[in-house]
């Protein structure tokens, strides 16, 4: 049954690769569920943020950065981010308020003119530029598009979120609570276990390495002696070579990526962590459908 005058929908946040998307997801929830690096595509899934308060509750769908695919898995990022565009009631448009204006974003453009709900276009970082510079950006993206709402926020810090998220619940229309109000995401703890190691190595890593790699949780157990859980897990990269890096000099690296994932863990599992990493080879994996399938990249999420 409907709460009388509560307010539901879907929202999704889409953009190029690095603008704050997933930033700006854990911002609105005051908690990390979606990974956040440097390092252009980070997030590889759609992922769901719900935000409920006393009067409303919004499903956020983070999505991964739009861009041109070079194999397989780019290509599945990008179908997933297009198609929430279609279920969704209100699409957030995040744009770097350093870069403006890019190719990129022409590409995503051209697909937000066929969608028919109201389009926000929300400029991000605006810690990074001088107030002044907001003016011309703004100007140029309104002629593009017809937004519903241009809002300058800094995901980052929170600046202006609050006035954001005042917007998006103006736009919505009378609902159901869909999930329960102490339900954050539709990912089960497992999926963000894999994601913080995956973060961690985007964090020490650099170059093709980042990206060549996935994560897979082997085992996953509670303790029944108390507050602990054991963690089995297996990095996959493309290449021998990556393997070498990503273990290091004496297993250097593997154990730094390691105790900086564990400390992510026990602060989301609320108990301590014991982590075991395990490396392996698997050839261009981003390639192979059956790979993919198996890293947790499936055709029907689509
Ligand atoms: N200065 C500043 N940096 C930000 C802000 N929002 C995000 N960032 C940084 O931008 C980088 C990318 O952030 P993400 O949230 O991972 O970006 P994303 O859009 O989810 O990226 P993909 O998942 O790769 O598409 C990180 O280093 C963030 O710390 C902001 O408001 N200000
Ligand atoms: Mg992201």
């Amino acid at each position: 049954m409907n709460k009388e005058g509560f307010k539901s929908g879907f929202v999704s946040i889409i953009g190029r690769p690095n603008v704050g998307k997933s930033t700006l997801l854990n911002q609105v929830l005051g908690q990390k569920i979606a990974i956040m690096s440097d390092k252009p595509q980070t997030t590889r899934n759609k992922i769901q943020g719900v935000y409920t308060n006393e009067d409303s509750q919004i499903v956020f769908i983070d999505t991964p950065g739009i861009h041109k695919p070079k194999h397989k898995l780019g290509d599945y990022m990008t179908k997933i981010a297009q198609n929430t565009l279609n279920e969704v009631d209100l699409i957030l448009f995040l744009i770097n308020a350093e870069e403006g204006y890019g190719r990129g974003d022409q590409f995503i453009i051209d697909r937000l003119e066929k969608t028919d709900q109201p389009i926000f276009l929300v400029i991000n970082k605006i810690d990074k530029v001088h107030p002044d510079d907001l003016l011309p950006l703004i100007a140029q993206y309104r002629e593009k598009l017809n937004f519903a709402e241009i809002i300058p926020i800094s995901a980052l810090n929170g600046n202006n979120v609050t006035t954001l998220m005042e917007q998006i619940t103006r736009y919505l229309e009378e609902g159901p609570q869909y999930y329960p109000e102490d339900q954050v995401t539709d990912h089960p703890e497992r999926f963000i276990v894999a994601e913080l190691i995956r973060e961690k190595v985007l964090h020490l890593t650099r170059e093709e390495v980042p990206h060549s790699v996935a994560v897979v949780i082997d085992q996953m157990v509670p303790q029944e002696s108390g507050n602990l859980v054991d963690i089995t897990a297996t990095i996959i990269v493309e290449r021998p070579s990556q393997k070498g890096i990503i273990i290091g000099k004496q297993g250097k690296m593997l154990k730094e990526v390691g105790s900086r994932a564990r400390v992510d863990m026990e602060h989301l599992l609320g108990s301590k962590v014991y982590l075991e990493l395990w490396v392996k080879v698997q050839k261009d994996w981003r390639n192979r459908p059956f790979n993919l399938r198996d890293y947790g990249f499936n055709e029907e999420d689509y």
